[in-house]
């Protein structure tokens, strides 16, 4: 599913976040600091490879809503911005912070002329943020940070599930 905003892509698919050839640069849900892990952050770190990290190291720690920027080292990419997405029920508000992930890692993205960006839904694996809350609150930010983007012209969203993908496209079809 697809919508296109002031001419901004925004696209939604199932897959793997570490599999996205067609996009320069992909988000990683990171930890603070930015070491591999479980979920998005093990398998962006395994397919990048060691460079990753020793890469990430001097950027850390980050705190809930920060983007940092890195190469993609053995990923089909071209960069990984690292987002620290929220607990849930326990970093607050978790919904602000949550929007910062996604506004600092668009602002962050443009600085750097990136034209094409695939994020997976932070926050709702290892940190517990309901999926369909995340969704209003991501796919909202993203509408709203389109108009101050000059070079990003394509959003992707990968959800891991199928489950994930009908609840983003519901909230995708009403934004
Ligand atoms: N591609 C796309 N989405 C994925 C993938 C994948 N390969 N793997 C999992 N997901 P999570 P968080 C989905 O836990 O909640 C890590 O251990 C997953 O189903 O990766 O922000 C870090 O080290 C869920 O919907 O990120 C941190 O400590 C979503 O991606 C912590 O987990 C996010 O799940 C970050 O937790």
């Amino acid at each position: 599913m697809e919508k296109s905003i002031s001419g901004v892509k925004i696209e939604l698919t199932s897959g793997d976040i570490a599999s996205q050839p067609d996009t320069d640069t992909i988000v990683n849900a990171a930890n603070a600091w930015l070491r591999t892990g479980g979920g998005v952050a093990g398998a962006i770190h395994r397919a990048a490879g060691p460079g990753l990290e020793e890469e990430c190291r001097p950027l850390a720690p980050i705190k809930p809503g920060e983007a940092v920027i890195t190469g993609a080292h053995n990923l089909p990419n071209i960069h990984v911005i690292h987002c620290l997405g929220p607990v849930y029920g326990r970093d607050k508000p978790e919904a602000e912070l949550l929007r910062n992930c996604y506004r600092n890692a668009l602002k962050l993205a443009d600085k750097h002329k990136i034209e094409s960006i695939a994020f997976p839904s932070v926050s709702t694996g290892a940190f517990g943020y309901p999926v369909e809350e995340a969704a209003k609150v991501s796919l909202k930010t993203i509408k709203a940070t389109i108009p101050e983007l000059g070079n990003v012209k394509k959003i992707k969203m990968v959800l891991f599930s199928k489950t994930d993908l009908e609840i983003f496209k519901r909230q995708l079809s009403v934004l």
